[in-house]
């Protein structure tokens, strides 16, 4: 039962491991029409789905197949997944592990300790903006009950340029702050007009490439998993004269309500109910709209939904709701969104502001600031291993913050600037205390601490704050915490949180014999190719 049963304490031992192959090679694939180099997962964009139920084991053996145009390394990461006792298995390069060398293969194994819908991503550079990403559904008890599992729906935005030239603009002396997307795409698919290209781009481009189809079945419930996998844009997303029940945020189920519009950062997730209340054989549109808080030139995905006994190839005539864009990007308030498994808040046993700036360095690089840093990893010196290996020291951009034994860590994000960030924490769910406009104000912010919302995903709005404690004792470990804008963590916008590192220093958490060997594999292949690393490595 969802209300009875701990989501991180009871998760049946099932003793099975799904078991999956992923291999990971540069294509060229014109999900939009529009053709553009990417990086796939068995050649597929978006990748296999991972199914698994709560409980099960998920291994995946990932084989780097990027062995020229250049040669590139590569980690997946699993989003959302606590990684209890499996830290090497993140998926982050410099931080958990060496990247994967081309030609090399490595086997991540990890528990679903969670359930509900995530998704897998690169988490090398920006490469999940050129197509290394795929979703995760992991079955688990019901907060709600439904009819139908539609499965996952990835939104997200779509550059036309590969994701290297996308980094090399960011990165570049002098940046304005504004790569704008050229599409966006549901489940992989949209239209795009090719008569809007710049002049003389030769591309190879087709009108009319398709859009992505779902079935309802009149008088039944559908449950929909949408997954923003996209490298920027906050969606908007609503269906034409439907009503959603949103039952789960992230990987945390939550007490249902209902909305016509649902808002999702990057690398966020919500689960809703449809009811299919209207007449057998009518159709309409699912839309997704890029949020004006960031810098798009084609914002809105459409995909069909047809009631059974409809042309599949007929055009919805439905009609939007009248949901027009705050342009804030804010999530849906707090008060709205309550976990339905209730928890405690523990009291916080350090508070910390970990602000956003920007700067520009000594080349002219307009970088971004987290807690006063700028981070840079290094793929060959993996802060997980050194912690075991070197002692606790790390050079000041790896942006390591040493919590030691603390309990429980409350971290203040005021962001003074006028981009908004979706805030990912790795191997946690974060409570949310507060999200609001303007900067945290200890005499005057009300924080919500009866049984305030968990997940791995927060917005920090343009000009805004958020207040989030995360437990220290139950994952020791060196977790991410940074902003999902692939650019911006390019760009250094990347922290690292080390929980509760004498612990990590006992034989519980040897480093792994695959672990140690990828680094060695790393090692030589970057004796012979060095990579040229332009950003953060994240
Ligand atoms: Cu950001």
């Amino acid at each position: 039962m969802a209300k009875t049963n701990n989501p991180y304490t009871d998760a049946p031992q099932t003793g099975i491991t799904r078991r999956y192959e992923f291999n990971i090679s540069r294509g060229v694939i014109a999900p939009d029409g529009y053709e553009k180099r990417v990086i796939l997962v068995n050649g597929q964009f978006p990748g296999p789905l991972i199914e698994a139920n709560w409980g099960d084991y998920i291994e995946v053996k990932v084989t780097n197949s990027i062995t020229d145009d250049p040669p590139e390394g590569t980690a997946i990461h699993w989003h959302g997944f606590l990684q209890t006792g499996s830290p090497w298995m993140d998926g982050v390069p410099g931080v958990s592990q060496c990247p994967i060398a081309p030609g090399k293969s490595f086997t991540y194994r990890f528990r679903a300790e969670l359930y509900g819908s995530s998704w897998y991503h690169s988490h090398y550079s920006a490469q999940y903006a050129g197509g290394l990403q795929g979703p995760i559904v992991v079955y688990g008890p019901r907060n709600a009950e439904y009819d139908i599992d539609l499965g996952p729906i990835m939104v997200g935005d779509w550059w036309h340029k590969d994701y290297y030239a996308v980094v090399k603009e960011v990165m570049a002396p002098g940046y304005n702050g504004q790569s704008s997307s050229d599409n966006n795409l549901i489940n992989g698919k949209m239209n795009f007009d090719c008569s809007t290209v710049d002049a003389g781009d030769k591309t190879p481009c087709t009108d009319d490439a398709g859009l992505s189809k779902f079935r309802f079945a009149p008088g039944q419930t559908h449950r929909l998993r949408f997954i923003n996998s996209g490298a920027e844009g906050t969606q908007r997303i609503s269906i034409d004269e439907h009503n959603m029940t949103v039952i789960a945020n992230d990987f945390v189920s939550i007490e249902p309500y209902d909305t016509e519009v649902i808002t999702l950062g990057v690398g966020q997730r919500v689960d809703v109910i449809v009811q299919a209340n209207a007449e057998t054989g009518s159709a309409f549109w699912l839309r997704a709209n890029l949020s004006s808080c960031s810098s798009v030139k084609q914002p809105l995905a459409l995909a069909a939904i047809y009631y059974q006994g409809a042309d599949i190839n007929s055009i919805p005539t439905s009609t939007p709701w009248n949901v027009p864009d705050p342009g804030t990007c804010a999530n849906d308030d707090l008060e709205l969104t309550k976990p339905f498994y209730p928890m405690d808040l523990p009291e916080p046993s350090w508070t910390q502001h970990m602000d956003i700036s920007t700067t520009t360095n000594a080349s002219g690089n307009s970088l971004w600031e987290f807690g006063g840093v700028t981070a840079r990893v290094d793929y060959n010196d993996p802060s997980l291993l050194r912690s075991r290996e070197s002692g606790l020291q790390f050079e000041s951009d790896y942006n390591v913050i040493n919590y030691g034994s603390n309990t429980s860590v409350r971290i203040i994000v005021n962001n003074p600037g006028p981009s908004p960030h979706p805030m990912h924490a790795h191997g946690l769910n974060m409570y949310v205390l507060a999200a609001g406009p303007g900067n945290y104000s200890a005499s005057t912010t009300v924080l919500n601490t009866k049984n305030p919302m968990r997940r791995d995903v927060q917005i920090v709005t343009a000009n805004g704050f958020i207040v989030v404690q995360m437990d220290a004792t139950r994952n020791p470990g060196a977790w991410p915490f940074h902003c999902h804008v692939t650019w911006h963590s390019s760009a250094g916008f990347f922290s690292q949180l080390l929980f509760q590192p004498d612990e990590l220093r006992t034989h519980l958490f040897e480093i792994p014999r695959d672990v140690r060997q990828t680094c060695r594999d790393w090692a030589e292949f970057t004796d012979r190719v060095v990579p040229d690393q332009i950003d953060s490595g994240l």
